[in-house]
């Protein structure tokens, strides 16, 4: 008896806690308290299932993973809310309120950017919940709403009631869900709507409660049972144990409610989770069947959407992004412009056709918004302000490769016709960045392909300038300050990389690590190695035809010399430095490294020797000067003894390099 006790303690006592933290926003326990409330709960309900409790808390963590959602058939249809978009249009509404009613008053709340959800309880305990789905038949999600921490299991009266309300995702958890996924490389949710409608959809409910969805209730299903107005509503629902949204207000006639929408605009700026209007009830349930219903919304309710914000800016170029698939979008240039919280100086332009029905040209004074709050768009162009007679033209070579663009028949997209188009393959961008290339870290193939499919990264000389976009970067899901200004900064350093890893970089066919670094001993300029002729580069003796050829090739096409010409300008290091053979005992001498070296990677001890003006070789002969022993070292040091070639630990050799590396 003792125990069955003691669950019911601390069910209670946890959430109650969870009211506190959750609903309140006043934590009563401490993490640490509540940490211990809960294991021990769960431990009793394991070794005493029979006395679980019906609203236990334990239910929020998940668990059970469904094979698909039943249908529920809504006995109360879950019907939408008619808009207006302005002050007149919010007028008209009223106005035909008071055509049809008289002394009646107005409630205003938040419209939350979420899913709706019905829910029910029986007794006082959570049943079931359901979607809208298409407001007669949804589908139930009750495993799933079971996790949303604010949601009371048990209400504070023992009635059956349905209620109803708005699932969403606060902006942490969304910026939280957005960094798993991209470290799991999936796609990243758009907006914080479409992360919660996916969320709750999830069979798993487990990931549904890492997710940490919310929960506004705002209506009650025959509400007349209970109270008689909206305002009388949502303060029930608040005394039965529900998160209800607390920006809401009573107002007399229709002034009051336009003051009070002004106001509601300057709010939903600092909220931590989407608005995208206000939705204006009818205060007295009374008049509700005079005031009536159309086939799909109430007459006495409408919906007041929020004005995107509009900001005026200069379109200063068109250019060309290519996606993976090989579709060329046109993206828009902007003189930078502050728009809903963040700094916009590009946006989409989506495809030939929107441009030319909106008659944008380089040059114009363009409106530009966010698309739900968060895609930059150019909206129309101010006419008036035009200085430039020449209409778009779309361009009709690739911008990354050169080759011919191609329009299908009814399609309104451009693609490149080159299957093997560097724009398209991110592997050339990859392999720039990797260690053995121009070593920048922070910009791994994950980042990289995102930057690409977000169009930031199409050619290699983009990578240098990211540093014009940081503002935005910033604002990437899993970025952030930190890790923006970490990848900036190893670009940057980047640039003075040695000419032999540019010249690797840049992917050059046959031009391996090794190539490269013989390519800059006889031509120690990016230049002097892009005048080089097939029949020049062949009196190297480590290079043949196929290699000779290959560069002559890459150095003929006048997209790589573009390429070449814009790191050039964007500060990368385009020569040799020769380091003045400083009478090191190392220069001119041939060394091979065996064995395992704790102290220098194969490459650092490889690239120290050479920079003393020596060479690695891979087999030891007799025209070895030194052989480097590692540990374990085999065969090679064997050789090196029997032909007497000189032996020195890594120990030694850190001392003979020491000051020089
Ligand atoms: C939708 C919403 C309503 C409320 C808040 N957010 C929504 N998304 C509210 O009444 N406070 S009502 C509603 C609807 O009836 N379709």
């Amino acid at each position: 008896m003792d125990i069955r006790n003691r669950i019911k303690t601390l069910t209670e006592l946890i959430n109650q806690a969870n009211i506190d933290y959750h609903t309140k926003d006043q934590p009563t326990i401490t993490d640490y308290q509540y940490d211990q409330y809960l294991k021990e709960l769960r431990e009793l309900e394991e070794a005493y299932p029979e006395y679980k409790e019906a609203d236990s808390p334990t239910e929020k963590i998940g668990g059970l993973v469904l094979d698909g959602f039943e249908k529920v058939t809504h006995q109360v249809p879950m019907m939408s809310l008619s808009n207006v978009f302005n002050e007149e249009e919010l007028r008209a509404f009223d106005d035909k309120v008071r055509k049809a009613t008289t002394n009646y008053t107005y409630t205003s709340e938040l419209k939350i950017d979420g899913l709706a959800v019905s829910l029910l309880y029986e007794k006082g305990l959570f049943k079931r919940a359901a979607t809208r789905g298409n407001g007669v038949v949804g589908e139930d999600i009750t495993q799933n709403v079971k996790t949303i921490k604010s949601l009371p299991l048990r209400l504070t009266e023992m009635i059956d009631i349905e209620v109803r309300g708005e699932i969403y995702m606060p902006h942490k958890s969304f910026k939280l869900a957005n960094e798993d996924r991209m470290n799991a490389g999936e796609a990243l949710f758009q907006n914080p709507r479409n992360a919660a409608a996916g969320t709750i959809r999830q069979l798993d409910s487990t990931i549904v409660a890492k997710r940490n969805l919310d929960l506004f209730v705002y209506t009650i299903v025959n509400a007349t049972q209970y109270v008689n107005t909206q305002k009388d509503a949502l303060e029930y629902l608040t005394h039965l144990g529900f998160k209800v949204n607390p920006h809401y207000a009573h107002l007399s006639d229709i002034d009051a409610l336009i003051k009070q929408i002004e106001s509601y605009d300057a709010l939903r700026k600092t909220l931590s989770y989407d608005t995208d209007g206000v939705v204006i009830k009818v205060n007295e349930f009374n008049r509700y069947e005079t005031i009536g219903y159309t086939a799909k919304f109430p007459k006495w309710a409408t919906a007041y959407k929020f004005q995107a914000e509009q900001v005026e800016t200069i379109l200063k170029d068109i250019t060309f992004q290519i996606g993976r698939t090989g579709v060329v979008t046109p993206v828009a240039e902007l003189e930078p412009v502050f728009v809903s919280g963040t700094t916009v100086a590009r946006a989409t332009l989506h495809n030939e056709d929107y441009i030319l029905a909106k008659d944008i040209r380089i040059g114009d004074a363009v409106v530009v918004h966010k698309a739900g709050e968060i895609i930059p768009e150019v909206l129309h162009v101010v006419k008036e302000k035009r200085t430039n007679q020449t209409p778009f033209m779309m361009i009709n070579t690739c911008p990354v490769c050169g080759h011919e663009l191609i329009r299908h028949e009814g399609e309104a997209d451009y693609y490149c016709s080159n299957p093997e188009c560097p724009g398209k393959n991110i592997n050339s961008l990859i392999h720039f960045a990797s260690r053995v290339a121009m070593d920048i870290d922070t910009l791994g193939e994950k980042v990289v392909e995102m930057l690409h499919e977000l169009g930031y990264l199409n050619t290699i000389a983009d990578i240098y300038r990211l540093k014009d976009y940081r503002d935005e970067l910033v604002e990437i899901p899993g970025f952030g300050e930190k890790k923006v200004e970490k990848l900036l900064s190893a670009i940057e350093t980047s640039k003075t990389q040695t000419l032999d890893r540019l010249l690797f970089g840049l992917g050059i066919k046959h031009v391996g690590a090794k190539v490269a670094k013989t390519l800059i001993k006889h031509y120690p300029t990016m230049d002097s190695l892009r005048q080089a002729t097939a029949e020049d580069l062949l009196h190297i003796p480590e290079i043949g035809d196929m290699i000779a050829i290959s560069i002559e090739t890459y150095f003929s096409d006048p997209k790589k010399i573009e390429l070449i010409e814009d790191l050039k300008n964007l500060g990368l290091n385009m020569t040799h430095e020769v380091v003045q053979a400083v009478a090191h005992e190392f220069n001119g001498k041939t060394i091979v490294l065996t064995g395992k070296l704790n102290l220098f990677s194969r490459d650092q001890a490889t690239d120290i020797i050479e920079k003393l003006g020596g060479k690695v070789a891979s087999s030891v002969s007799s025209k070895t000067d030194f052989v480097v022993a590692g540990e374990d070292a085999g065969s090679k040091l064997k050789k090196a003894n029997e032909l007497g070639i000189p032996v020195m630990d890594e120990q030694a050799f850190k001392e003979k390099i020491d000051g020089y590396n």
